[in-house]
């Protein structure tokens, strides 16, 4: 699959590989407060933990000043994000921050500083070695365990919990990202609202995008443009069949990926891979090819509805201010539906019942209970909206991510 990069207006200037010395050195006024911070990252499937991390560590190193080192054990997923980085490399400089592919996770970092902050994310387990050199290092560093996204009350609860360390004379703190009161918030950086408007302001910028991702011009004021990223869901052929049949047109563009292959069977094409496009009845479809995070951010603007998954798209729908519908990560014994109903809590709340139940509905039928009905959706699009904007306020008063994490370990470094 190949990597196009969509013009996302005042976007972080564009990665660029360069010699880890570079990146290693200090600059002279930086050199005595630049706070080190090194992030672990285990690819478990997909794209969302390095996607967090990788967005993660840019805002510490763009935003806060702090010179970051990423180990990540999966250099393939990260480059599809990132279509900058190199492959065959061990060590390597993006936009500042040093790249440690972590080949061998129990020798990582025997031979490496241990850093000021130690960012462990998702519970992937530190190298001994390295933990062994933490528990050596005078000033023990700030070790926080960043967790997976959740909504749920008890979030709160145990954000910033400490754990000693059974050996070591070394704590770890739990860090938990959430969208309520207490907790650590979620990941956005200072431009993304600028850069939304400058979009959502400037028709020469959306053309441009339409005709880059699409090939196509943007279509009327009459069509509902729809963004479709999703696991495997057999809820999608109900989903298409009323697209088809809708009495507007749906525009729906398509990242390639797990989905696209229903796609495929739709329209009875052998594959939908990125460039493809398809019509049947009131549906047009385009394939997208994958693109790094900002063209992300910049195809959920050029969409009025998003359907998103995982995490990092679902923070990122948010942020967007428009209607989205959650393909929430599956897990055993479904535990993962409390964590959607906990979602829709906070995104639901204040909504008139009628647009709450029919957003619980087909986020439920997108989940795997019943079957999506888009016409009730679109019934309720409007207030939808409003609620969307609101939303995007109200999380926004829980600060970001990474000013959250950082000012705590700040407060421990002193
Ligand atoms: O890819 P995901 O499903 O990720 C995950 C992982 O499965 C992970 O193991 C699991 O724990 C987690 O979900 C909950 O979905 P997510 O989180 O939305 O990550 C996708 C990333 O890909 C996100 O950073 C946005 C980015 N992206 C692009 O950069 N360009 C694109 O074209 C698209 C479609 C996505």
């Amino acid at each position: 699959m190949s990597s196009a990069r969509p013009p996302a207006p005042s976007a972080p200037p564009a990665p660029s590989t360069a010699p880890v010395s570079a990146a290693l050195t200090p600059s002279p006024s930086s050199a005595s407060t630049a706070i080190a911070a090194d992030l672990f990252c285990a690819v478990i499937d997909n794209f969302g933990d390095i996607g967090v991390c990788w967005r993660l560590a840019r805002q510490l190193a763009s935003e806060h000043g702090w010179q970051v080192r990423i180990f990540v054990d999966d250099l393939h997923a990260f480059q599809k994000l990132c279509p900058t980085l190199a492959l065959d490399r061990s060590r390597q400089a993006v936009s500042g921050i040093v790249i440690e592919h972590w080949r061998e996770p129990s020798r990582a970092g025997a031979t490496l500083e241990v850093a000021d902050v130690v960012i462990e994310a998702f519970g992937c387990e530190l190298p001994h070695a390295y933990v062994a050199a933490m528990a050596r290092r005078e000033q023990k560093p700030v070790w926080l365990n960043l967790e997976y996204l959740s909504a749920e009350d008890w979030v709160a609860d145990f954000h910033l919990r400490r754990s000693p360390h059974p050996r070591h004379a070394l704590t770890k703190t739990f860090f938990f990202p959430g969208l309520g009161a207490g907790t650590g918030g979620v990941v956005k950086e200072r431009h993304l609202d600028a850069a939304r408007a400058a979009f959502e302001a400037s028709p020469p910028m959306r053309d441009a995008w339409w005709r880059q991702a699409t090939g196509a011009s943007a279509p009327g004021a009459d069509a509902t443009v729809v963004s479709l990223f999703a696991y495997e869901n057999p809820a999608v052929d109900s989903l298409l069949e009323q697209w088809r049949d809708a009495a507007a047109p749906v525009v729906l563009l398509v990242p390639e990926g797990r989905i696209s292959g229903a796609l495929a069977r739709f329209f009875g094409l052998p594959s939908f891979g990125a460039g493809s496009h398809a019509e049947r009845g009131n549906l047009r479809a385009h394939a997208l090819a994958f693109t790094d995070q900002p063209g992300y951010d910049a195809l959920l603007w050029a969409s009025h509805v998003n359907f998103v998954r995982g995490e990092d798209s679902f923070v990122r729908a948010q942020w967007a201010a428009r209607p989205f519908v959650w393909h929430i990560y599956p897990q055993a014994d479904d535990a993962h539906l409390p964590k959607l109903d906990a979602a829709l809590e906070h995104y639901g709340r204040h909504l008139p019942a009628d647009a709450r139940r029919a957003l619980a509905g087909f986020w439920h039928a997108w989940n795997g209970a019943g079957q999506p009905d888009w016409a009730d959706f679109q019934r309720h699009r409007k207030v939808l909206e409003r609620r969307a904007t609101d939303w995007a306020q109200e999380l926004a008063t829980l600060g970001d991510l990474a000013g959250n994490l950082a000012d705590f370990a700040k407060s421990q470094l002193k």
